[in-house]
């Protein structure tokens, strides 16, 4: 990797890390809804909207994980970029998401046909002039006001789930059903906290302190989970729920990448047997195995922070195949 890019891309790892060595990540800001309500200003609508992912992005797989889970590929149509972040302009020197120039170029990532980008940024550049955040994925983009509705994938999920059951194929598989809306409320907030951004506390500290108390905290919350796990087939009952998915996108990429490249080593999941168990059972849910891209997930994370890893050397890694059988229809009801 040359010095220059490795400095950028260090510089855009470490802004997100505050004065105390911990990392800090900054809130989306794109919050509008999509509403079922024909006369709102987002309504639900075939056709009409797009997502922009990346494979190797946890909260824009979410998403993805959602859209075929609902049955909603046919109104809903999605672009992934390619894998590791480049440079987005030529007079500065942001890095970030690109995309292809062509479908043959990078396996699985596409063109941006709908609006001719280059970036993800140009896609931000587009749908404001005075955008001055992130340039994260996901993007949910509206093609009628050729603008972005919503950058946060928890709010996008919550859409996905309700907003969009006239078109659903499975529009009956509810993922935040109000009985159980209080448990997942509770579950999504020290997952959150301790695992889906525990990994990254861990793997973009940069003093010993903040790392430790990172570590310890993800530990104890997989031991959680792993008791949990013991004596029901999902996180919060015997009903796969939103906190599943938002729990599986973290555990999918554990043994190839945050063990290594984020220090979460203290142990391997596959050395948990029922959260092993519970990551193979998600992933042979239909739909679930085409959000999972181990090779764009290897690449970007290994290739794109090189504060982290400045040779971009990819481990081998244990090539686990998730679709070998599990036991967790023990607890079929
Ligand atoms: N809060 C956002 C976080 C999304 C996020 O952090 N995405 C990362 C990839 S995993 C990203 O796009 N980073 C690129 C950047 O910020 O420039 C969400 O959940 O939707």
């Amino acid at each position: 990797m040359d010095s220059l890019k490795s400095l950028s891309m260090t510089q855009a790892a470490l802004s997100w890390v505050s004065k105390t060595g911990a990392f800090v990540p900054t809130p989306s800001t794109i919050r509008n809804s999509i509403s079922k309500d024909p006369k709102s200003q987002f309504p639900a609508e075939s056709g009409r909207y797009h997502l922009y992912i990346s494979y190797a992005c946890p909260w824009a797989s979410r998403c993805l994980a959602f859209l075929k889970l609902k049955g909603l590929q046919k109104a809903i149509s999605y672009t992934v970029v390619k894998p590791i972040f480049e440079r987005t302009k030529e007079t500065d020197q942001h890095f970030g998401w690109v995309f292809p120039s062509s479908s043959t170029e990078e396996a699985g990532a596409e063109p941006d046909h709908l609006n001719g980008a280059k970036s993800v940024r140009e896609l931000y550049e587009l749908g404001s002039s005075n955008y001055s955040g992130r340039y994260s994925v996901p993007v949910l983009w509206d093609k009628k006001l050729k603008i972005i509705v919503n950058n946060e994938s928890s709010e996008i999920i919550r859409m996905l789930n309700t907003e969009f059951n006239e078109m659903a194929e499975n529009a009956d598989m509810d993922l935040y059903p109000s009985h159980l809306r209080a448990r997942i409320d509770d579950v999504n907030e020290w997952v959150f906290d301790a695992i889906n951004y525990g990994v990254y506390k861990c793997g973009f500290a940069i003093k010993q302190g903040p790392y430790d108390e990172a570590v310890t905290k993800l530990y104890n919350s997989l031991d959680k989970c792993e008791e949990i796990f013991a004596k029901q087939r999902y996180i919060c009952g015997n009903e796969l729920t939103e906190a599943d998915v938002r729990l599986f996108v973290t555990l999918i990429r554990f043994d190839e990448v945050y063990s290594v490249h984020f220090k979460c080593n203290k142990k391997l999941l596959r050395e948990y047997p029922n959260l092993f168990n519970y990551t193979k059972d998600i992933y042979q849910i239909p739909g679930i195995s085409s959000t999972v891209n181990m090779e764009h997930i290897k690449k970007h994370y290994y290739g794109s922070h090189p504060s982290v890893n400045p040779h971009g050397i990819i481990p081998i890694g244990s090539n686990t195949n998730y679709f070998a059988p599990h036991d967790r229809d023990r607890f079929n009801n």
